[in-house]
């Protein structure tokens, strides 16, 4: 084999390498939703939080999973948080396998006549890993409904206080 042939399959040979380096992520099976019953594993959640009323109503605290590849959201759980000291909320169920994105969303904002409801979140834990929320990680996604978690109107969120409508967010587990 010529010098020039053997250059040329060397070439050849790491090209094709880089590119099974750079694609392989993308080859995993996608989350289809449709796992079977064998496949799902436990998952314990919980949130310590507290909330301030607006006509005697606390605030809702939604938990919003999704796997995270796609947008895919899924509310698991929430809670009605009618205390106004820190309490912790419970949740435990069942999901597939795989890296997931948690979110907490704030549905039912009100305020008038000197009252202001607001939920306070000050951690978030799954399974063994707890989030504390504080400092600039997380993401506030603005909205109520469906804008709650669409990605639109996005800031940087310096706490767990949520004082209007929308969901904190960008918190990823592997379950
Ligand atoms: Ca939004
Ligand atoms: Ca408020």
């Amino acid at each position: 084999m010529k010098g020039e042939q053997l250059a040329f399959l060397v070439a050849l040979l790491v090209i094709g390498f880089l590119s099974l380096a750079t694609f392989t992520p993308y080859l995993e099976a996608p989350f289809t939703g449709r796992a079977i019953a064998d496949d799902l594993v436990s998952v314990s959640v919980s949130v310590n939080a507290a909330g301030t009323l607006y006509a005697q109503q606390g605030p809702i605290a939604q938990l919003w999973v999704r796997p995270s590849e796609g947008n895919n959201w899924k509310r698991i759980t929430q809670w009605k948080i009618s205390k106004v000291g820190y309490n912790t909320y419970a949740y435990s169920g069942k999901l597939s396998p795989g890296m997931y994105e948690f979110a907490i969303v704030y549905p039912n904002d009100a305020q008038g006549s000197g009252q202001d409801r607001n939920l306070f979140v000050e951690s978030l834990k799954v399974n063994d890993q707890s989030f504390a929320l504080v400092g600039v990680n997380y993401v506030f996604d603005k909205g109520v409904g469906r804008n709650a978690l669409d990605g639109k109107t996005m800031t940087e969120i310096d706490s767990g206080n949520l004082k209007e409508n929308g969901a904190l967010r960008g918190i990823f587990f592997q379950i």
